[in-house]
């Protein structure tokens, strides 16, 4: 499969003219992403997850098209647009593949946005221009072998060595980690607050192996961070935040990319079933024909349509600045989990064909497993939801 035998038929989906809620910058901004996507991601994505690499070509491509921290300002590297934008940006290029909105993601909501938000204006000069052009690529590191869901347990830890920190523990599940000039790291002091670091990649005691062996988000590459002794200068430590919330804040600004994004993937597993239920015969009648298939189908765009809605009312309190980490958690689990279902439903309808790479649908379920798992769980969401609406906590 080579670049110019892999056409992208996608046709825009918008059963509710929620294009009128949105402005020209928004459609501007949308319409330049999927036509880059159509043009870079489209026609390799399929062999690249097949065999599970990264198309790191493809950073530069996604600085041009503004993807890196779009709602961050122009100055810091950012595209200077507001929350919808950045979401309408997430959603066209998850609909390519949920590998490439995550490469997104994390250089702008949990790279660049640290950075911007909790760092000193040198740090700011010095990094953000690099990563907002993509000279520079970075990575988030949270999660720890023994510490996914309750990040607040880590044992990642600093110790204060003069001008510097002394770095000791490991990252787990890394997105980017192996390809990354910097990390961002958090990591627990002295005193056990956890503090924000960026660590660069030459620092001695510093490595980043790959994961192997994923089925799910294959064309998207996951590591770990070792730290030993990795002496890292106090100018590198983000000044303006301490404590869990910190790294917490920046999961509410990627989750929220990531409840347009999944959006995205849904909207390409309809397509193509609505596609395919049009041109695919049995019992000489065009599988659109059958009722069973409507449902389906008729299923699908009402859950694309309510998700639709949610991200855009939850971008319009985004750029209020009103938008809850529980708001926030409702549409990141509303979403994902609808475009699970979706991607599952549209492989029923593409039959034997749905498994195969003729069609986007298996790369789209097997990348959403992931997502349904990663930056909170499916199950730590609701738990967020139910601990918001009753004021009991129920995760521990
Ligand atoms: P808790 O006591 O509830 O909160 C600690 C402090 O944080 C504040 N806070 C938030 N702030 C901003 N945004 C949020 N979403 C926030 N949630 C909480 C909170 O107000 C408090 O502030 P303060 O001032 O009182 O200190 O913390 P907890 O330890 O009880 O934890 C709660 C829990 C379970 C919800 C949290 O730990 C959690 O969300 N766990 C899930 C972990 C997670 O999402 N990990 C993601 C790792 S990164 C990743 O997956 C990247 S994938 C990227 C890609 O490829 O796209
Ligand atoms: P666990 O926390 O062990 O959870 C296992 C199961 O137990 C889940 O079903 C969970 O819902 C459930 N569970 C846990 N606690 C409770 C509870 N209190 N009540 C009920 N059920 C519970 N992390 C980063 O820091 N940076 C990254 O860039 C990054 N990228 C990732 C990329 C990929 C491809 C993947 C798969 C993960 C990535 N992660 C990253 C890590 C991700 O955020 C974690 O996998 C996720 O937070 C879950 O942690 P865990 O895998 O340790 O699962």
């Amino acid at each position: 499969m080579n670049k110019s035998t892999k056409t992208d038929h996608y046709e825009h989906h918008d059963y509710y003219g929620i294009d009128e809620l949105l402005s020209e910058d928004h459609l501007l901004a949308r319409d330049a992403v999927r036509d880059w996507v159509k043009q870079e991601v489209s026609p390799i994505i399929e062999d690249y997850a097949n065999r599970a690499a990264c198309p790191t070509h493809l950073f530069k491509g996604l600085a041009e098209v503004g993807a890196f921290g779009p709602s961050i300002p122009a100055e810091y590297g950012g595209g200077g647009m507001d929350e919808i934008a950045y979401g309408i940006i997430m959603q066209e290029l998850e609909r390519g593949d949920s590998g490439i909105r995550s490469m997104a993601s994390v250089q702008g909501s949990l790279v660049m946005y640290p950075i911007y938000k909790y760092g000193n204006e040198e740090q700011r000069k010095k990094y953000l221009p690099k990563l907002g052009s993509g000279e520079f690529i970075g990575c988030f590191g949270l999660t720890e072998p023994d510490h996914g869901s309750n990040p607040g347990g880590m044992i990642t830890n600093i110790k204060d060595d003069g001008d510097a920190y002394i770095l000791n523990g490991a990252k787990m599940w890394i997105t980017n980690s192996p390809v990354a000039d910097i990390a961002v790291v958090w990591a627990k002091d002295e005193e056990g607050k956890i503090r924000g670091l960026i660590v660069e990649k030459d620092m001695k005691g510093f490595s980043a192996p790959e994961i192997h062996g994923k089925w799910s988000l294959r064309a998207s590459v996951t590591g770990e961070l070792v730290f030993e002794d990795v002496r890292v200068p106090k100018s590198n430590l983000l000044p303006n935040v301490s404590g869990l919330k910190g790294p917490l804040g920046c999961l509410s600004k990627a989750r929220y990319g990531i409840a347009w994004g999944a959006v995205g993937a849904a909207l390409d597993c309809y397509d193509s079933a609505l596609r395919y239920s049009k041109e695919r015969e049995q019992f000489g009648k065009k599988l659109g024909q059958f009722q069973l298939t409507q449902k389906k189908l008729a299923e699908m765009i009402t859950e694309i349509t309510k998700a639709q809605l949610l991200s855009w009312r939850l971008g319009t309190l985004a750029n209020q600045g009103k938008a809850t980490p529980a708001q926030i958690s409702m549409a990141k689990r509303n979403n994902v989990d609808i475009a699970l279902h979706i991607a599952r439903e549209a492989r029923q309808i593409h039959g034997g064909m749905g498994i195969t790479g003729e069609y986007p649908i298996m790369r789209h379920m097997m990348n959403l497993e992931s997502v349904i798992t990663y930056e909170g769980t499916h199950d730590i969401h609701l738990l967020i939801t139910g601990m918001d609406v009753t004021g009991y906590n129920a995760f521990g």
